[in-house]
């Protein structure tokens, strides 16, 4: 079952079940305390609540809604290198911390940091920013963990961990910088609560960008590839560390552009994670 958070005309925020046609709205004034997605996502059968809240008569068609990003007030944190991939893509890009990059991808304890508070992320078709001062960014396309206050994973998301690689290259010291600014996420265009075990291994993850119409990169790996279990990012995330709204959590990119690829201010970035969804950005810079 795949719910988001929708805006309809007329302003009214709600959140409604999507499938692949049409989006049924939820009647969110049936149950107490269960006012936003977030209070779905935490319950104990977040299936059959929202069984409970569909309304037969609210279902409307996808181009009256806006999609907004899935988020209410969750933290956004990120795993780190967790793909041989990035692991070799960091270590090429950052002759100074090579060796941070390559001891952390075999470490118990894994790279995690803070990416976004929900104010810097971007749902759907809302714009992702590369900061003015890079020359160098690009797109990291993430299975998204979501994750209740009691530390639980509850579903999955399509991320989007916009980083400056010519900042975090510099001086592993600069990471925040590289990482965390304004627009610096992205989040959508669902969140997936798997009704049967996740198919890890199969899953299938793309990245497709698009300058002017015509395509200048695309790439595709599997959810398999990544090091790390779910439940073992989810451990060291929440160590020491509560999360009382919840946590999205990026697991780490495992597709990375050409070492002469950066991105330009109207390029359009997707995100495909199949049974999961598409999410779609404009990119702007300097504006
Ligand atoms: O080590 C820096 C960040 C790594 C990262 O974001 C990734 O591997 O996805
Ligand atoms: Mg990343």
């Amino acid at each position: 079952m795949r719910l988001c958070k929708v805006r309809v005309p007329g302003g009214y925020q709600g959140v409604a079940l999507w499938d692949e046609h049409a989006i049924q709205l939820l009647d969110l004034s049936q149950v107490e305390k269960v006012h936003k997605l977030s209070d779905i996502l935490f319950h104990p059968d977040p299936v059959g609540l929202t069984k409970y809240l569909i309304t037969p008569d609210m279902t409307l068609p996808l181009p009256d809604l806006k999609v907004l990003a899935p988020i209410d007030r969750q933290e956004v944190w990120a795993a780190g290198v967790t793909y041989k991939r990035s692991q070799v893509a960091r270590m090429e890009e950052s002759k100074a911390g090579a060796s941070h990059y390559d001891k952390v991808y075999t470490a118990p304890r894994p790279e995690i940091f803070f990416k976004a508070t929900a104010s810097r992320v971007s749902g759907p078709w809302q714009p992702l920013r590369v900061r003015a001062d890079s020359r160098w960014s690009v797109p990291e396309p993430e299975l998204a963990l979501v994750i209740s206050p009691q530390k639980k994973l509850v579903g999955f998301s399509i991320g989007n961990d916009m980083s400056a690689r010519d900042i975090e290259g510099e001086n592993p010291l600069y990471l925040p910088q590289a990482k965390v600014y304004n627009q610096c996420c992205g989040l959508g265009p669902c969140v997936l609560i798997p009704e049967e075990p996740f198919d890890r291994e199969n899953t299938k993850i793309r990245l497709s960008i698009d300058r002017q119409k015509k395509s200048v990169f695309q790439g595709e790996t599997h959810l398999g590839q990544m090091k790390r279990q779910y439940e073992e990012l989810i451990d060291w995330l929440t160590r020491e560390n509560d999360i009382p709204h919840g946590a999205f959590l990026l697991t780490g990119t495992g597709i990375v552009p050409p070492d002469d690829f950066t991105l330009e201010n109207g390029d359009v970035v997707s995100i495909e994670i199949e049974g999961i969804g598409t999410l779609t950005n404009p990119i702007v810079k300097g504006v």
